[in-house]
């Protein structure tokens, strides 16, 4: 690789700004002491806080109608992981990678595996894809994969997701995410229960050969691509599934797939009380699933959820171990930035909900004492931990300021020097 951001670069940038850290940590510190809070123990939560990147997320994402590539694209999965190394160097904590099948299809696994190793790097979650074809594919996915009428197009498409599965073995992942866009666009396309069996028929398939210590997400989503019933469309039906494959298999919870004003702290809460929460596909939306940044759009909404995980946490709720990753679309950002300051979001709202009196809002709520229960949230959201994030950051080699280091640094254009625009112009997700 011509270029790398390095350490030095990172270590000046940081003497400019922790002379004004230190006096707002400080500050915050003693602020954080009168309300019976140990700011050191914080910083240690936000520093040990974890979140994957997801490779898709490397590059400029699109709509339906057009992508606009950004300069310095990676090409491939090896440049993304170059990517995914600068994103994990400022903000330390982002070693995982999610990838996609077969859009990171590589032709050496070991070589890959080497590669991300090599960066600090490991892959998290495999993430099959039969919701497009590909070239010299058999059957088309047109009317359905995992749950398609046709037995031969479901056989497809669960062998697909068995070659993850081997795959996944040789980069060293340990979970595999299985999301359909199966569905149909009118009335009576589809057998809303027929659909259904067929789904859990072949996810049966894949849960049978899970590696050993793996565990299965599987991803609901209340519509698109297909716009009037999607097969596996909301947390109820996951939850049944998931139920009914086994002890390996549980929900994961993309942020993005569900209807405007739905109370997705309280299907966390739900999943939680199940024991079937598998994990997170974070990002924010207005409307859709817009998969726009973390935090972006709805921060009350993502404290909320991680009031309900520190909950769980400080409850000790057997077996609770959420994988947290990003899924996100990054049309019109630099993807690097947009990850870094998502990461930063999720880690934002982890360390405001330790900051919530459980305690005192145990009390309020056993008491129906509406206002102040509320005003326990309210006041852990609305403190500016925004010190103890940087603190965490810094105290692991990271960045004060990424965004400010990785301007700074010119990696994107010297990118976009290394690695010149492909023709490919289009629209879609990626
Ligand atoms: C579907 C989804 C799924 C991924 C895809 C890239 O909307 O959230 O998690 O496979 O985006
Ligand atoms: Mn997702």
């Amino acid at each position: 690789m011509a270029f790398e951001l390095d350490g030095e670069r990172i270590a000046e940038e940081n003497r400019k700004r922790l002379k004004w850290l230190e006096e707002d940590f400080e500050h915050l510190g003693r602020q954080l002491t009168r309300r019976g809070v140990d700011i050191e123990r914080l910083t240690e939560r936000a520093a040990a806080f974890r979140v994957s990147v997801p490779s898709w997320g490397l590059g400029t994402g699109g709509t339906r109608f057009a992508r606009f590539a950004g300069p310095g694209e990676p090409r491939n999965v090896f440049e993304k992981i170059e990517d995914c190394e600068v994103v994990f160097k400022l903000v330390r904590t982002t070693p995982g990678v999610s990838l996609h099948i077969p859009w990171d299809q590589p032709e050496s696994p070991a070589e890959l595996r080497a590669f991300a190793q090599a960066r600090g790097l490991f892959f998290d979650s495999m993430n099959s894809n039969t919701f497009q074809d590909q070239p010299r594919q058999a059957l088309s996915y047109k009317f359905g994969s995992l749950s398609h009428t046709d037995p031969a197009v479901r056989r497809q498409a669960v062998e697909h997701n068995l070659e993850c599965l081997r795959l996944g073995v040789k980069l060293g992942a340990r979970s595999h995410t299985v999301w359909i866009g199966d569905g149909g666009n009118f009335p009576g396309q589809v057998h809303l229960r027929k659909a259904l069996e067929r789904y859990l028929e072949s996810v049966r398939e894949i849960y049978r050969a899970l590696p050993e210590g793996w565990r299965l997400f599987i991803e609901h989503k209340l519509f698109e691509p297909a716009f009037y019933s999607t097969v596996l469309n909301d947390w109820g039906t996951s939850y049944h599934c998931v139920r009914e494959l086994g002890e390996r298999a549980f929900s994961l919870v993309d942020l993005g797939h569900h209807a405007p004003n739905v109370n997705i702290e309280m299907i966390v809460a739900r999943l939680i009380q199940f024991g079937k929460l598998g994990g997170f596909h974070f990002n924010d939306s207005k409307y859709g699933d817009d998969d726009l940044d973390s935090g972006s759009i709805k921060p009350f909404q993502l404290f909320l959820i991680f009031n309900e995980l520190v909950d769980a946490e400080q409850a000790r709720i057997p077996a609770f171990d959420p994988a947290y990753m990003l899924d996100q679309s990054h049309n019109v950002t630099d993807p690097i930035e947009s990850l870094m300051t998502s990461a930063g979001e999720l880690v934002r709202a982890y360390v405001q909900a330790h900051l919530v009196d459980r305690a005192r809002l145990a009390e309020h709520q056993e008491g129906n004492d509406a206002l102040l229960a509320l005003q326990s949230l309210k006041h852990a959201f609305i403190t500016d931990v925004e010190p103890i994030l940087a603190m965490a950051r810094y105290r692991a080699g990271g960045a004060i300021d990424p965004v400010g280091v990785y301007r700074s640094s010119g990696y994107r254009q010297r990118a976009a020097q290394a690695r010149p625009a492909s023709a490919r112009l289009g629209a879609g997700i990626v």
